[in-house]
């Protein structure tokens, strides 16, 4: 029995870089969920009858969120709902499933790296039937949907028993409850050479991955330590909690500073690995050293052959613009195309679909491939594996020959996190002004060649963004990126990206806060953050 529900519009679900993210007070208002997943199907077409795949990264909230869009998504007539046990799917496990399957669609239920609990955040995504994000025509009118939105559909029926494995019937559709990991592990297993990784482990090869209590743990675990031969005890905040163990679960050097802690400690593993909330991030840190995103696009990308699902070489390599140009160095050197888009991950579906790109990243820590449509962090730590165990040299060894072959691209991010909405539209404001007068000048030793706000006209389909972030860019290939963040749930948030080249004849062995001391003093007096925000220093420095 269909029941249609009167309700009244929220005005500000938005969705942002990914998805509607806010407060988990926000998302218990009387049918917040409701109104959002309703509007969401309301811009969609044809999926009467059709799956949907639906899960979470297990944080608080997941379950009930999970019960009520099941009932909507059966009383608007999907035929199959496909579950995570446990309400449990990584972001990347869903864009597998929903290819793997021939799904519609999929609802992600995460606010990824933003922490959870009763007074975390909560987050809801929609993917297509490309397993990616969906683009932004689609979160447009799924925006213009909330705001007219008088009633939603539902079905009257108990909770779906989301631990029991199997499938049961409701309302003539069909619920099925299915292992998070196998279909995902599956994949991996057509992808890497998982014997030259299990060599690698039974040699004496030891690594420390932080599933920071969020979604990739039974996934490492069963991968890792199950399939690969990893030592019991490799994967640490293995069991994914509902408010990640009180901690943020964001993997950058803040947020997971016991790993890189380890990493750079006497007794360090030779590999380090950590991921987010949702499973699509990944960070890396070998003995003694830390690789940026950014780097590590890079050094993938260089050495993706030699996985058995890359073997056949690259069609191309895609970065968000913030991220650093060193992924461009090895596509110019391999004579494939690179692409820079926007940041987000929906602004790569397209590239992967059209076959123009193999390998995509993110300087936030995002990493990925065609073998689905979102970034994936486990795969990331794979393909870093299998590259380990086919070379046999250390991380540190791997990054100095990549320097040395391309040379080195510093790079850092700074962030300014729940800085005043007022003071960051103000300061990225005067910014825009500034723009013009900046070409030709001159801050010491370096020139402004260009200045601008970043657009992108999509090659595939011809849609064009604009305002991606202001741009100053100097002779020589630095560069200062400034940006308002799209994830934030308090004030706003400003990241600062700063990036400077150094040739393989120059110094590759700084530290990056040093290497680009004075381009981060310029990025603090070019936009007045002091004067603006009140911070003299950033929140987060990755
Ligand atoms: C951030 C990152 C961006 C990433 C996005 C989603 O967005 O900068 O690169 O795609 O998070 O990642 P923003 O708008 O806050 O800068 V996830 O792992 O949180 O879904
Ligand atoms: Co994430």
């Amino acid at each position: 029995m269909i029941r249609i529900v009167e309700t009244k519009p929220y005005l500000d679900q938005k969705p942002g870089t990914s998805g509607l993210r806010k407060k988990v007070s926000v998302f218990r208002q009387p049918n917040y969920v409701e109104n959002f997943v309703q509007s969401i199907f309301d811009s969609l077409e044809g999926f009467s009858g059709k799956t949907l795949v639906v899960g979470g990264d297990g944080r608080y909230y997941n379950r009930e969120a999970i019960q009520t869009v099941v009932r909507i998504a059966i009383a608007n007539g999907f035929g199959r709902v496909v579950v995570g046990q446990g309400g449990i799917l990584s972001t990347p496990a869903v864009s597998a499933l929903i290819r793997a399957i021939g799904a519609y669609g999929g609802i992600i239920l995460s606010a990824s790296h933003n922490p959870g609990g009763p007074d975390g955040d909560f987050g809801v995504k929609y993917n297509i039937g490309n397993g990616g994000p969906a683009p932004e025509k689609i979160t447009d009118a799924i925006f213009a949907h909330t705001k007219t939105i008088a009633a939603y559909k539902t079905i009257d029926s108990g909770d779906v028993d989301l631990d029991a494995l199997g499938e049961t019937r409701i309302e003539g559709a069909s619920v099925e409850i299915v292992d998070p990991v196998a279909n995902y592990a599956a994949l991996m297993r057509t992808l890497f050479d998982f014997d030259a990784v299990r060599a690698l482990f039974a040699s004496g090869f030891r690594m420390r991955f932080d599933a920071m209590h969020a979604v990739t743990g039974p996934y490492a675990h069963a991968i890792l330590e199950g399939e690969l031969g990893a030592a019991p005890g490799t994967v640490v905040n293995g069991t994914p909690l509902p408010d990640f163990g009180g901690h943020h679960p964001d993997p950058n050097l803040t947020y997971a500073k016991a790993l890189y802690d380890e990493m750079m400690s006497p007794a360090a593993p030779d590999f380090g690995a950590a991921s987010d909330g949702d499973g699509d991030r990944n960070l890396i840190i070998g003995r003694g050293i830390f690789i940026t995103p950014s780097d590590s696009l890079a050094m993938l990308a260089a050495d993706a052959h030699l996985a058995p699902g890359y073997a056949k070489g690259l069609a191309g390599i895609a970065r968000s613009m913030p991220t650093s140009a060193a992924a461009d160095r090895v596509a110019a050197k391999l004579g494939i195309g690179a692409y820079e888009t926007p940041t987000g991950w929906k602004f790569f579906g397209n590239l992967l679909d059209a076959g123009l790109a193999t390998i995509c990243g993110e300087e936030s820590a995002g990493t990925g491939s065609n073998h689905v449509r979102e970034k994936d962090g486990l795969w990331a730590v794979l393909l870093w594996l299998n590259i380990l165990a086919k070379r046999r040299i250390s991380v540190a060894d791997l990054a100095r020959g990549h320097w040395a072959t391309y040379g080195r691209n510093y790079y850092t991010r700074h962030d300014f996190d729940e800085i005043d909405l007022v003071a960051a539209n103000g300061l990225m404001e005067a910014l825009r002004g500034l723009l013009p007068s900046l070409p030709g000048r001159r801050f010491g030793a370096l020139r402004v060649e260009a200045a601008d706000d970043f657009s992108y006209r999509d090659p595939v389909d011809g849609s064009l963004t604009m305002g991606q972030g202001m741009r100053v860019l100097f002779a020589g290939g630095s560069r200062i990126v400034y940006r308002l963040s799209g994830t934030g749930t308090v004030g706003a948030t400003l990241r600062v990206y700063v990036e400077r080249y150094e040739p393989p004849s120059g110094d590759l062995g700084l530290d990056a806060q040093v290497a680009l001391a004075d381009l981060i003093a310029l990025s603090r007096v070019l936009a007045g953050i002091e004067e603006r925000t009140g911070r003299k220093a950033p929140s987060v420095v990755t």
